[in-house]
């Protein structure tokens, strides 16, 4: 029914707030029984790629643009790893407002470039990193008085909260652990804030311990310093800086969670597994959790027999380069049975 609706009692919103519905959230909450009894535990992959744009973004930008258009602003503005902008291009368009788009050049998945293209967002690919193209964005921000709608926007942490609740509301409880990627280190902060949220309100007694996973050549938040010059397969979170790098800090610190990074092989590795052992595609950042969790097991660190969501933030179709890339092509035969029956080995 769309986040504003379902959730508006629980949002900053009023009878002023347009209620800006594409139906994003209320995503399915799978259980993955092979992939989990290999890992000896109890596993459930959140289906974020289900949204109406393809990833977790959809249910803080609804928020976000929402209350953009309550103050009357006559655009809205974002820099982006890809999945933010298509988001906010989706979003933009469905309002009838325009959207400014600052991507890395050449470092965006094929998908997400698709999307904003399609959406009509003006799309704008500097000679830089994520990073500094958010530095650029909240100056043209400022410059032309215009929305920005990246995650230093507070509406999309607390809208992105919406996720810890549906958890809580499906399993009736928070799971032991919750692996998730992290790039700019908002999502694993909205989920720990509403997973607290789901404690006060006493639908859950306990909370879960928060993991984060990011890519070896982008992994901040594991170094413990800024990463200049981020690098992965993985684009969705190649980022060197993360804007709630404190934030999340405190989410790992409180819940007695850790970060940990993966390697571009193991988050490979992880795709493959999933879709082969899931049946479910996720672009690579997403499967940086199961990648987590095979090295946690690898390590004897994976609690036996625990209870586990993995937030699978993005869907595969957005990246479909690196999945090609990495899997056998298909067998090509003329046009006789024979052929085909040979090549059905
Ligand atoms: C699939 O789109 O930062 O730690 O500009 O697309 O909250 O940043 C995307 C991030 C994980 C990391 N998985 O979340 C952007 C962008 C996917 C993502 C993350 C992103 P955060």
């Amino acid at each position: 029914m769309g986040v504003l609706k379902r959730y508006g009692a629980n949002l900053p919103i009023s009878e002023k707030t347009p209620l800006v519905n594409l139906e994003e959230g209320s995503t399915p909450l799978v259980r993955l029984s092979r992939v989990g009894d290999d890992l000896g535990i109890e596993l459930w992959a959140k289906l974020e790629g289900c949204n109406p744009s393809g990833s977790f973004k959809d249910r803080g930008m609804v928020l976000a643009v929402a209350k953009a258009l309550e103050d009357g602003a006559r655009a809205v503005v974002c820099a982006s790893t890809g999945n933010t902008s298509a988001s906010a291009a989706a979003y933009a368009a469905h309002v009838g407002i325009p959207c400014y788009v600052l991507l890395p050049a050449g470092k965006v998945a094929l998908g997400k470039l698709a999307q904003a293209l399609i959406y009509g967002a003006k799309v704008i690919a500097i000679d830089g990193n994520f990073d500094q193209a958010l530095d650029m964005a909240r100056s043209a921000a400022e410059e032309r008085g215009i929305a920005m709608v990246n995650s230093v926007n507070p509406y999309r942490l607390i809208a992105q909260k919406t996720g810890a609740w549906e958890i809580c509301e499906f399993l009736g409880r928070a799971p032991d652990l919750h692996a998730i990627p992290v790039g700019n280190a908002c999502n694993i902060s909205a989920y720990w804030a509403g997973y607290k949220d789901s404690k006060k309100w006493g639908n859950i007694s306990e909370l879960p311990r928060m993991m984060g996973f990011q890519a070896e050549g982008a992994a901040p938040l594991v170094t413990d310093k800024p990463c200049p010059n981020p690098e992965t397969i993985a684009t969705a979170i190649r980022i060197g800086n993360p804007v709630s790098a404190d934030l999340a800090k405190d989410a790992v610190r409180e819940s007695g969670g850790e970060f940990n990074s993966v390697t571009d092989e193991e988050i490979l590795e992880a795709q493959l597994i999933l879709a082969r052992e899931g049946g479910i595609f996720a672009e690579p950042a997403s499967c940086a959790p199961l990648a987590g969790l095979l090295k946690l097991r690898k390590a004897k660190k994976l609690p036996e027999g625990s209870k586990v969501v993995m937030i699978l933030t993005g869907n595969g179709l957005k990246d479909p380069d690196t999945a090609i890339s990495q899997v056998e092509k298909p067998v090509k035969i003329g046009n006789s049975l024979k052929e085909l029956l040979e090549a059905m080995v």
